[in-house]
């Protein structure tokens, strides 16, 4: 088989990284030739909890699984990575003030996009899950001199697979029935999750489901998710969110043909974004690179909605300028 892909994961010791581990270990995330060797990066706190989904990794005997490494040195942790999943991160509490969210996280993603710019291989790929996503993303990006700034996105997979699922449901089909859904913007409750441009069997899906539906409950219940998982679940997305990041990853090598999906990327001005923030688009994986669908029709209700959440991913673009973040 290929000679072994490293991939690192941040925040290793905590339940996103333990649901996720399993499955990319399994092949799940490259493939079922792909062998692996997994970077946990901890920070000190989390070492222990890594240790012990490192120990239960080997108890798997997973055929795939070349090697296991803890560490909680970035510099080690993104030696020679090809594929980093940026989990760990400081999400908002409640009470917390934005500046302080936003310099948190710049703690954090700064010091990982320089590590990552310093001693990643060529090749690397780099999701961001850690909340806010978007921005440790850009951040990340911005610290990482000499990477291509298209090898930084943020994960918007899993609302794109929540608004799929939830229309799916509404109109009494099977989930591959749906097709051309798009998650635009920030991963965040002002996201807008698009159903104008898309299709349930042959039938435009507006066709299909009611309209003032789509264009309000509906947009609603994908946006707060999130918060109606924990509230039923008792805690945040978990098993969704792993995977949802191992599908973000899968295409992105594998290439999602024809198939659209929904990514946060760099913005090369694409539908007005400005250029340069990494916001959320209608993507399609060829070659090991995503690239924005360019060719949708965008109704006066889309532009609006759009225009909104990008507006917020300038303002905390602005805010971590502001605190010399970026
Ligand atoms: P947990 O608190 O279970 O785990 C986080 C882990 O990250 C902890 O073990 C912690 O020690 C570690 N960590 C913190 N700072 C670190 C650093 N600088 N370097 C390495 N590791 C570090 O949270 P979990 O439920 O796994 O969620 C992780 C993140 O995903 C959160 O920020 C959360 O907001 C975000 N989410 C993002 C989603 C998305 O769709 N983009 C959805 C799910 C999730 O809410």
């Amino acid at each position: 088989s290929h000679a072994p892909v490293t991939v690192t994961l941040t925040g290793a010791g905590g339940q996103i990284g333990y649901a996720a581990l399993f499955r990319i270990a399994a092949g799940d995330m490259l493939g079922p030739d792909q062998r692996v060797r997994l970077r946990l990066l901890e920070i000190p706190q989390g070492m222990r909890s890594a240790e012990g989904t490192a120990l239960e990794l080997a108890d798997c005997a997973f055929p795939l699984l070349d090697s296991v490494e803890l560490t909680d040195d970035a510099s080690i942790g993104f030696d020679g990575t090809n594929i980093a999943l940026l989990i760990g991160s400081r999400p908002r509490t409640a009470g917390m003030e934005r500046g302080d969210l936003l310099e948190a996280n710049g703690a954090i993603f700064g010091p990982q996009g320089r590590a990552i710019g310093a001693a990643a291989a060529d090749d690397v790929r780099v999701v961001v899950v850690g909340n806010p996503a978007n921005t440790n993303a850009l951040i990340a990006q911005q610290h990482a001199g000499g990477v291509p700034a298209e090898r930084f996105t943020a994960l918007t997979r899993l609302d794109h697979n929540r608004a799929v699922g939830l229309l799916a449901a509404e109109a009494g089909v099977a989930v591959p029935e749906v097709a051309g859904i798009t998650i635009w913007g920030n991963h965040s409750a002002t996201q807008y999750p698009d159903v104008s441009g898309a299709t349930i069997g042959d039938r435009p899906a507006l066709d299909v489901v009611d309209a003032e539906w789509a264009r309000g409950a509906y947009i609603d219940r994908v946006a707060k998710r999130g918060a109606e998982i924990i509230e039923v679940r008792g805690g945040s997305s978990v098993g969704s969110a792993a995977n949802a990041a191992i599908e973000h990853v899968r295409d992105w090598v594998l290439g999602t043909g024809e198939r659209r999906t929904s990514a946060a990327v760099v913005s090369r001005g694409e539908y007005g974004v400005p250029e340069g923030l990494i916001s959320s688009f209608p993507v399609r994986a060829v070659d090991g690179a995503w690239n924005v669908v360019e060719d949708l029709e965008i109704d006066a209700f889309s532009r609006e909605r759009i225009d909104r959440s990008v507006a917020e991913l300038v303002s905390e673009r602005d805010a971590v300028r502001g605190l010399g973040l970026i």
